[in-house]
């Protein structure tokens, strides 16, 4: 008799994957997947890059924390449409938890989703969700040997973002190493420096995302 072998989670996560972008490009949506450590500046990002894309787009956001929402209250405080996701003890999104959240919203009023996934140098960057942009965060206090020790979550963004860039004076980082070996593993990748507190640094990333918009 031959025995069936079927391969978990990671191909069936690829085809829900496929399945999402098909769906979401029929919708003209732009779906972000922003990653990075605890603590590194997703959420502060996320908010001004509302800030300075809702005059001209619908935003919609997924939170993914392992437990709480405390996240999805500042998204929701903005007006913003948004849902938590709570993993209970999972390190990353996968693609069936984004499909089994989307009827949450109102897709046909949505241009952007933004995805704020599980704080994890390691893990979301396994797990394609149907995004079409990957940005990767790394804040100066985490240090500039990140790229080289956590390498595929720098190889699979699409995006770097060099956040709480206005520690660079308080740190020891040497931001050419961080480059260098960026784009080293990822020769595309588009390097961003920001300050969320300030939102210095956010307009460069509204103009890359605004050229890859689906409307
Ligand atoms: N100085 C500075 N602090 C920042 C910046 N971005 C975020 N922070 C601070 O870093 C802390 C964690 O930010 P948060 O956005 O919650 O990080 P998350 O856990 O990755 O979502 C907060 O105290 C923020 O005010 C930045 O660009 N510069
Ligand atoms: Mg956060």
């Amino acid at each position: 008799m031959e025995i069936k072998v079927v391969r978990q989670i990671m191909e069936w996560n690829e085809n829900c994957h496929a399945e999402l972008q098909t769906y979401l490009n029929e919708k003209k949506i732009l779906m972000i997947n922003i990653m990075g450590s605890p603590g590194t500046g997703k959420t502060t990002f996320i908010i001004k890059l509302i800030e300075s894309l809702r005059e001209e787009y619908n935003i919609g956001v997924i939170e993914a924390d392992i437990a709480g929402k405390i996240d999805a209250e500042k998204i929701a405080n903005m007006g913003i449409p948004v849902v938590q996701l709570n993993t209970d003890g999972a390190c990353h999104i996968e693609a069936l938890a984004i499909k089994n959240m989307l009827p949450e919203f109102d897709l046909d009023k949505l241009d952007i989703m933004i995805i704020e996934n599980v704080g994890n140098l390691v893990c979301p960057a396994e797990f394609d969700i149907g995004e079409d942009l990957k940005l990767a965060i790394l804040s100066i206090p985490e240090g500039d040997d990140k790229v080289e020790k956590y390498p595929l979550m720098f190889t699979r963004a699409d995006g770097l973002i060099l956040s709480k860039y206005d520690m660079k004076t308080y740190f020891d980082f040497d931001e050419d190493r961080v480059i260098n070996n960026a784009l080293n593993v990822n020769k595309d990748i588009k390097i961003f420096r920001v300050n969320s507190n300030k939102g210095e640094g956010i307009d460069d990333v509204r103009e890359w995302i605004k050229a890859k918009m689906k409307i």
